[in-house]
């Protein structure tokens, strides 16, 4: 597997993979989330929903010639019309994203009430959501999420769920083991926003494997089932291995952003129509563009 594993195209050494490890559902949630920085949630969406929501994010893709029918496999065709057929992109990906299906496990009541056990308290989420259509050789950049949404709960956390199975090989999440913890990513990061300061990146181009190595840690990563899910906190750096289908699939996957509903929202990603970065909207993110275009940062 490990030839597989590799980040903008570099394999990374065995030593340097971990496993995430499953977060015991029946312990004290936001203990384990403060000790690792991470909890692997696994079955706690229904896989009947997640299996609705691919359908339904695959159909639309389909619907833009970007994925080859039949549309349930997931395979990249290799060409879009997405462009031709929609002048507003943001709105297009917008319409994606609100899908009924998808918001239902996303938003959806098992989740929301894993929210308020781990809180101990109601939760609520942003509108937004980070929906993602990865295909083969794409990988997200190193970053901790701190600066790209820091205007509200400092309790923010983020949940990252595949929308069906991801093998390892597939382009999965992986986390820095313990860099929740490290000093260097407070000092570098805590208080930028990077809406309001526009000199200073909020991803990362530090290679993840050498940063790893360097504090004796590992990347943590694993095979996903339709119905899992990865909370992690806003320092916790994290990005995704490079997506080395063989099969041309398409790895699917949203992130979504969960709070104490008693704390301040970040207004960029609350409310009916979100402005996010920049006031662009789902325009920002760079799933809004076409599959076959170059790749964006967020
Ligand atoms: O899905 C990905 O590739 C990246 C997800 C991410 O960065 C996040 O959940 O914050």
């Amino acid at each position: 597997m490990t030839d597989k594993m590799t980040i903008h195209g570099k394999i990374i050494p065995a030593n340097l993979i971990g496993s995430l490890k499953d977060a015991d559902m029946n312990g004290d949630l936001s203990a384990q989330l403060e000790q690792d920085g991470y909890l692997l949630l696994r079955a706690v969406h229904d896989p009947d929903a997640v299996s609705a929501a691919r359908n339904e994010v695959l159909n639309r893709l389909a619907e833009v010639d970007e994925i080859a029918q039949p549309a349930r496999a997931g395979i990249a065709s290799g060409r879009s019309t997405r462009a031709e057929q929609h002048d507003d992109l943001g709105a297009f990906w917008r319409s994606v994203s609100e899908g009924q299906a998808l918001r239902k496990v996303i938003n959806g009541s098992r989740i929301s009430s894993v929210m308020e056990r781990l809180f101990g308290e109601p939760s609520a989420h942003f509108s937004f959501a980070w929906l993602r259509a990865m295909p083969a050789g794409r990988a997200s950049p190193l970053h901790i999420d701190h600066p790209y949404m820091n205007r509200g709960s400092d309790r923010l956390v983020t949940s990252w769920t595949p929308i069906g199975a991801v093998a390892q090989d597939e382009g999965p999440l992986y986390i820095i083991e313990g860099s929740h913890k490290w000093p260097e990513l407070r000092d570098r990061f805590e208080g930028l926003d990077v809406d309001r300061d526009s000199s200073r990146p909020g991803h990362m181009s530090d290679h993840p494997a050498d940063m790893a190595a360097e504090h004796g840690t590992r990347l943590l990563t694993t095979a996903f089932a339709p119905g899992d899910c990865l909370v992690f906190g806003m320092f916790t750096a994290h990005a995704s291995f490079d997506n080395n289908t063989s099969t041309g699939k398409v790895r699917i996957s949203c992130d979504t952003r969960f709070q104490p509903a008693a704390d301040a929202m970040d207004e960029r990603f609350s409310g009916p129509n979100p402005p996010a970065h920049e006031g662009l909207g789902y325009a920002c993110l760079s799933a809004s563009k076409p599959m076959t275009a170059a790749v964006h940062l967020r």
